[in-house]
């Protein structure tokens, strides 16, 4: 079924430092024509930012959300916990641990609150915005052709021997 709402993606993170890695997910949106927006919300610095943005998220009309968080990570779960709309979570890879650790605190939702969670860093950035823009384009045929254009290219890309 198509709609004629026009689809929003809600990217998010935990700091200012996590932007290297998520402005990613801005490039490829740019490049599939989907609308976003972008704000650093910290689950544990800023709660109360936290709550209130999951709280009006649907009367704000986001159709998904992208959240970016390095450490402990709580920021895509707490998010989820609070709304319903899907949350992608994108584990931002630190100093210490390389990210394992916001990988697996990310993908370690208790049933009943989920979180659909990516790779750590770019790679998931990337593939967090593919997976928002899939989801929208279940009820948006522009951003269906957009995501198509984009697998042609990237099929045509793929040398058929090395050099
Ligand atoms: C997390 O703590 C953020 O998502 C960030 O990845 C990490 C470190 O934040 P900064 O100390 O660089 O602001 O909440």
């Amino acid at each position: 079924m198509q709609s004629k709402k026009i689809h929003k993606v809600s990217i998010v993170m935990g700091s200012q430092s996590d932007f290297k890695t998520m402005k990613l997910c801005q490039k490829v949106l740019k490049i599939l024509k989907v609308k976003f927006e972008t704000k650093i919300i910290s689950a544990h610095r800023t709660p109360n930012r936290m709550y209130d943005y999951a709280k009006k998220a649907e009367k704000n009309k986001i159709s998904v959300i992208i959240a970016g968080a390095g450490g402990s990570a709580h920021l895509p779960g707490m998010i989820a916990a609070i709304t319903t709309i899907p949350v992608i979570g994108v584990p931002i890879a630190n100093k210490k641990l390389n990210g394992l650790d916001s990988l697996l605190s990310i993908s370690q939702m208790p049933k009943g609150i989920p979180v659909g969670t990516v790779t750590i860093g770019k790679d998931g950035a990337i593939n967090a915005a593919l997976l928002s823009a899939s989801i929208i384009s279940i009820n948006d045929k522009n951003v269906r052709k957009n995501l198509n254009l984009w697998r042609n290219k990237q099929t045509r890309s793929v040398k058929k021997k090395p050099s």
